[in-house]
């Protein structure tokens, strides 16, 4: 099984996360993000920064008690660690950098163009839809931990409810309509489109979102105004908040309730580029159905 030897150095594991569990969950909860210090970090270990996919089993078994660590700090805060058939080759933990030949791409492994606002998986169903039986859910969190870092490229996070103040009544109203199309994002292997969704649900008065800059399309000429009145107010740089990680920090955030973004940079592959590790999470442990393989990993979800 590809992660157990992290998720075994995770079990042994419980000081990762440096803050009490009841405190980071409220400020996850209010503030949406919630930015920290990985103990087990050490500069030193880092191997260079990979630049092809095929780097990464390498990658974990010289890094792998900083992944194991990583991993511990998501059970210790209450946070199902998730990966998605289709995207990362099964690996709970994605190289967030900049890959050789896929440098143009809009995805985790591109750099020379802008990242626009998005959530990521936004194909999957979002808190206040029915979930799938058989298909894994959007993820609530994501996490980046910065392991290099690069002057002048950035995460920026956008709060959705921010951004939901800027819209009049009649787009939130259209916006909240199942009437998008969504493409699913280019980290996956493969192509899918989920068609007739909402780009954003209210549920119990908190709204929640599968907005995608680069990935969805309105299947009426009004459903298509609304998201461009979104896309544009999504652009507007006041709503945006750089991120400020130092390697070793770590950024969680609710993933459908802001938005991030990453702009352009120049990738120069010789092993220093920027790079982050990012992890999914789920709130609650999924449901046995939406496994992939019950039998031996209870974090692979199924999305076809
Ligand atoms: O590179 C970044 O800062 C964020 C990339 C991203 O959107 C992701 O990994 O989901
Ligand atoms: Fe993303």
């Amino acid at each position: 099984m590809k992660n157990e030897r992290i998720l075994i150095i995770a079990d042994q594991i419980h000081d990762a996360l440096p803050m009490p569990v009841n405190k980071f969950r409220k400020k996850l909860e209010d503030e949406c993000f919630v930015i920290w210090k990985l103990p087990y970090f050490k500069k030193e270990d880092l191997t260079e920064t990979p630049v092809l996919p095929d780097y990464v089993n390498y990658v974990e078994s010289k890094n792998s008690d900083l992944h194991g660590a990583y991993l511990a700090a998501h059970f210790e805060a209450g946070l199902w660690p998730v990966v998605y058939q289709g995207e990362n080759d099964g690996h709970l933990i994605r190289h967030v950098c900049p890959m050789m030949q896929s440098e143009s791409e809009i995805s985790s492994y591109g750099a020379k163009f802008d990242f626009y606002p998005h959530v990521d998986n936004p194909d999957l169903s979002i808190t206040g839809e029915t979930p799938s039986h058989r298909l894994g859910c959007c993820p609530d969190t994501l996490t980046l931990l910065c392991l290099r870092k690069e002057h002048g490229v950035n995460t920026s996070l956008l709060l959705l409810d921010q951004v939901i103040s800027l819209l009049s009544e009649q787009t939130i109203e259209i916006l909240s309509q199942p009437l998008f199309i969504i493409k699913r994002p280019a980290s996956f292997s493969s192509e899918s489109l989920v068609e007739g969704v909402p780009v954003i649900v209210n549920k119990e008065g908190t709204w929640y979102s599968r907005f995608d800059w680069h990935n969805t399309m309105g299947m009426t000429p009004a459903a298509e105004l609304a998201l461009e009145r979104m896309r544009y107010i999504t652009l507007e740089k006041k709503l945006w908040f750089n991120v400020p990680l130092e390697p070793g920090d770590a950024v969680t955030f609710l993933n459908q309730r802001t938005m991030h973004t990453r702009n352009a940079f120049e990738p120069r592959f010789d092993g220093s580029d920027r790079w982050l590790l990012r992890i999914f999470g789920m709130k609650n442990r999924p449901l046995e159905t939406q496994l992939l393989e019950p039998e031996s990993c209870l974090h692979h979800l199924r999305t076809l």
